[in-house]
């Protein structure tokens, strides 16, 4: 059996297809409304527009934009849980979350307008991978405060596919619906369609019983070489698509059949570059932090947020006709969170549960790996003298209680092995908190 490469097709070509000259003409518009219901609606960001000294009029042209000063996670920390919605909760139909870098959430939410253009951006990107009303969509992401399971689920029920909710978990469970089912499309994080895969051979089910002809993966970093992987296991044809809980959730930017960078939503979302060290613009092709501005989002419109994802942009036109520049596939981050079988993680969140445990010291480290297909997250703790002197029961009951804390926090369970006072290696500069020993992760 051969992969087959799904043939050219377009959702909204008005939009994904717009002249660039009209395409900036709309995002001046949609810039201009979107600083002004900021300033009007949340305080917060208009304390901040007033701290440099700018108001809604100083934005008159899409350069303009630089003006404006940038949004992060700590902001929408500040913010927490609703002081960054710029809609009163009356009109706010929808609330996400994601990870934090401390123990709360980032939290999100959408109007119904939003969860409108939220479902009309997934089904952009799940039709340039190739989907059809025919196809039959397994979505193996978890439904719940991540954004995943739900956004891509409205999507594909957008396009006119039938789709199974059957969210994360319960492997051999998830072939056997694939295969009963007739499922013709995967939707998981890339790292899961691996397990699939490697469980698919363990089971002895042959791949002509499965009917999967395309896989769209996302939320976590992949490689090309991952790609292959899939593809050459699974005989699917996949697709990469990027998104972030804080700007929509998936249905930023997706593939096209031409697998050559994510086309961004430039309609919606105002893509720039910048160095992560000093925040000037970079030049798009060597590479930067992404920063999106939402150009649309009634609820929790953010400028000039900074993703923290490290990407260039391909302006070059593309042979499938859509005008939005695209990103390539992600090469890292520029802090320190982490995605651990699709769960970010933050260091500073193992610290405030190492806090409240006593007999642990400030020296930490979270060593990941990658097993088989699935990665692991270890926690090296050190413990004071006293505690370590305890009993190996003793030791080992800490042990479990860290793990459970952290399961609880992180939402992920970690291996927790407390190690001697003072054997972490120290630093002399900023303490090295992660040890990643995944493979090469560079696309
Ligand atoms: O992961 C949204 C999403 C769900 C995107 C499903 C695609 C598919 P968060 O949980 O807020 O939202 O995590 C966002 O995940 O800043 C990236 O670091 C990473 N990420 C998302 N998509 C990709 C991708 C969802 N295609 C964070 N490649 C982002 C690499 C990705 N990393």
């Amino acid at each position: 059996m051969t992969i087959e490469r799904p043939s050219v097709a377009i959702w909204d070509p008005e939009h994904e297809c717009m002249h660039v000259a009209a395409l900036r003409e709309l995002q001046r518009e949609r810039l201009k409304r979107i600083v002004r219901r900021l300033w009007t609606n949340v305080p917060y960001y208009r304390q901040k527009m007033q701290v440099v000294g700018i108001t809604p009029s100083d934005i008159r042209t899409i350069e303009d934009i630089h003006k404006l000063p940038f949004t992060t996670k700590d902001d929408l920390r500040l913010c927490f849980p609703y002081e960054a919605f710029a809609a009163p909760l009356e009109k706010v139909v929808r609330i996400h979350a994601s990870s934090g870098t401390t123990g709360k959430p980032t939290v999100v939410g959408y109007t119904r307008k939003d969860m409108e253009t939220w479902t009309e951006l997934c089904a952009r990107f799940l039709v340039a991978g190739g989907l059809t009303s025919n196809d039959i969509v397994h979505i193996a992401f978890s439904y719940g405060l991540f954004t995943g399971g739900f956004g891509l689920h409205y999507g594909a029920e957008r396009v006119g596919a039938a789709v199974i909710p059957v969210s994360s978990g319960r492997t051999e469970r998830q072939i056997m619906i694939m295969k009963d089912f007739g499922s013709t499309a995967l939707v998981c994080t890339p790292s899961y369609a691996i397990y699939l895969a490697e469980v698919v051979q363990n089971l002895g089910v042959a791949r002509s019983d499965l009917a999967l002809r395309l896989g769209f993966f996302g939320g976590e970093f992949w490689t090309d070489q991952m790609r292959r992987e899939i593809q050459d296991e699974m005989l699917i044809f996949a697709t990469d698509n990027y998104g972030l809980s804080e700007i929509i959730g998936p249905g930023v930017s997706g593939e096209c059949a031409y697998q050559d960078g994510m086309h961004i939503f430039e309609d919606h979302f105002y893509p720039e570059l910048i160095d992560p060290d000093t925040c000037q613009p970079v030049d798009a092709r060597r590479g930067g932090e992404l920063v999106l501005t939402t150009l649309t989002k009634e609820a929790i419109p953010l400028v000039r947020y900074r993703t923290r994802d490290i990407c260039t942009l391909n302006p070059e036109p593309c042979p499938c006709g859509r005008t939005g520049v695209r990103m390539s596939k992600l090469s890292g981050r520029s802090d320190d969170m982490l995605i651990i079988r699709g769960v970010n993680v933050f260091p500073s969140q193992v610290e405030e549960v190492l806090l409240e445990v006593k007999g642990t010291l400030p020296h930490y480290q979270l060593v990941v790996e990658r097993c088989g297909a699935l990665d692991r997250l270890e926690v090296h703790v050190e413990v004071s003298g006293e505690f370590f002197a305890d009993e190996m029961k003793q030791l080992h009951e800490m042990e479990r209680t860290i793990e459970r804390k952290l399961e609880n926090m992180l939402g992920l369970r970690p291996v927790v092995k407390l190690v001697e006072p003072k054997s972490l290696e120290r630093s002399e500069g900023k303490a090295k908190r992660v040890l990643d020993k995944r493979k090469d992760m560079a696309p």
